[in-house]
């Protein structure tokens, strides 16, 4: 069955991290689960406001995020995050602060070109027009993760619903 867990989002921006997150949450509640979605919205304008994108601030950025999902699955949730989480080291981190079995690292693999078109916020235009200094995949690195659990690859055709059913398949298992 179901268990607390953190269910950990890594992907480019735009990538659809947070879309995945959020339809993911609603299959989980549909099974009467409680669940909560840690992302930009409400940790980097709280928590966080202190930090910007060096490397250095990402770094701790997803220190405290990891910090934060450990204390809501040790109080039963199911959490997910929603972070680029760009660095390979952190991410270990996080499993390893975790615990292997109650973390599932999951690669939203959009590729840049996608994410660009699609550039909701302008930061891609801006990041190419040079007033963005450290835009990840542009001057900002993103660490490709080695052995992820679940790899959600870009496919046009590809509902949301399927995306969603592979995670939650994943989940039970
Ligand atoms: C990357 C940036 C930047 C820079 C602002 N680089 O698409 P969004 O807008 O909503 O998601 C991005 C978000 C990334 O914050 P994270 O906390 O996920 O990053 S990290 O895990 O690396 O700490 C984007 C916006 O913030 N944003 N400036 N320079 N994304």
């Amino acid at each position: 069955g179901h268990k607390a867990q953190v269910i950990w989002f890594t992907g480019l921006s735009g990538s659809g991290k947070s879309t995945l997150a959020n339809a993911l949450e609603v299959a989980l509640h549909a099974q009467g689960l409680r669940t909560y979605i840690l992302d930009g919205d409400n940790i980097r304008h709280g928590l966080n406001k202190d930090l910007g994108f060096t490397d250095a601030d990402r770094v701790e950025n997803i220190r405290r995020v990891a910090e934060v999902a450990k204390l809501m699955v040790d109080a039963g949730l199911i959490v997910m995050t929603a972070f680029i989480s760009p660095f390979r080291q952190e991410r270990e981190m996080a499993r390893e602060l975790i615990g292997e079995d109650r973390f599932i690292e999951v690669f939203v693999d959009t590729p840049l070109e996608i994410c660009e078109q699609r550039d909701p916020k302008g930061l891609y235009k801006k990041a190419r027009l040079g007033q963005i200094p450290n835009m990840t995949g542009i001057n900002s690195v993103y660490e490709t993760p080695v052995s992820p659990n679940i790899v959600i690859g870009h496919q046009d055709n590809k509902p949301l619903s399927e995306a969603v059913g592979d995670l939650v398949r994943a989940l039970e298992s």
